[in-house]
């Protein structure tokens, strides 16, 4: 059996996040994996209610380091209730974001101290760090037509969906920065290329995080 391992996959709006967290369920599952797949903020019962609290664009004000200590309480209750409970189980945990969205959100988008996200990092990880993270890389303008398009008639957006494009920007900016600073971690994925190709580069990731070393 291979041994439980936690794969995070990030990007900005509209990168192919849930489409890829789909197929590498699929993927695993075929391949004799016992997989959980999860998401943040959110994940779990309680999580997903600090999700609605850090997504909903209301009256009052959050402030860039509320926003953040949001995220990361959304993250404790998730890394205590369901990914260390399902490693410790021996499933694989796959997870639609993780805290290099932090550091790429709230850092880079926002601004927020890197010194204060590395803090919190430490102490809700309590040495918990992603195996491996596929990072969905693709044009803001893209990624943004994509995620317009999936929504179809716009609702009320929430204060991600909002923001501008500089923003996304500097997301990506951030992103692309944590990826070559990890590039043993962070995997880049070209996501501006054809589904089918995302998939084969995706599908050759986990055969290789599955049996390292062993011919597909
Ligand atoms: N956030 C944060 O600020 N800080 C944090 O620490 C965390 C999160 C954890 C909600 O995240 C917000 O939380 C997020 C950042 C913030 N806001 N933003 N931006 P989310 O992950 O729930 O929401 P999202 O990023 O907006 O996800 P999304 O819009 O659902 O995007 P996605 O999952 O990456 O994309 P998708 O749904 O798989 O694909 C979008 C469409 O493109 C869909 O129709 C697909 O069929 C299509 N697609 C996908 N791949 C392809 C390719 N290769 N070719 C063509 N079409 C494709």
């Amino acid at each position: 059996m291979s041994p439980a391992l936690f794969l995070t996959l990030e990007g900005i709006e509209g990168a192919g996040k849930s489409t890829v967290a789909q197929l590498a369920g699929s993927w695993l599952t075929r391949h004799g994996v016992a997989v959980r797949l999860t998401r943040e903020p959110g994940g779990t019962p309680l999580a997903e209610h600090v999700r609605r609290i850090a997504l909903e664009r209301g009256t009052e004000t959050v402030s860039p380091v509320t926003e953040t200590l949001l995220m990361f309480a959304a993250r404790a209750l998730h890394v205590e209730n369901l990914i260390r409970p399902a490693l410790a189980r021996g499933e694989w945990v796959v997870c639609d974001r993780f805290t290099d969205a932090t550091r790429a959100y709230q850092g880079g988008g926002r601004g927020v101290d890197a010194g204060l996200i590395d803090a919190l990092a430490r102490s809700v990880h309590g040495g918990l760090e992603p195996d491996c993270t596929l990072l969905l890389d693709l044009p803001v303008e893209a990624g943004l037509a994509r995620a317009r398009a999936r929504r179809g008639a716009p609702g009320a957006p929430d204060r991600f969906e909002a923001e501008s494009v500089a923003f996304f920007e500097r997301v990506r900016a951030a992103y692309r920065a944590l990826a070559a600073r990890e590039p043993q971690r962070i995997r880049v994925i070209d996501a501006a290329a054809p589904l089918a190709e995302v998939e084969r580069r995706v599908t050759e990731i986990l055969a290789e995080l599955r049996a390292p070393g062993e011919q597909r």
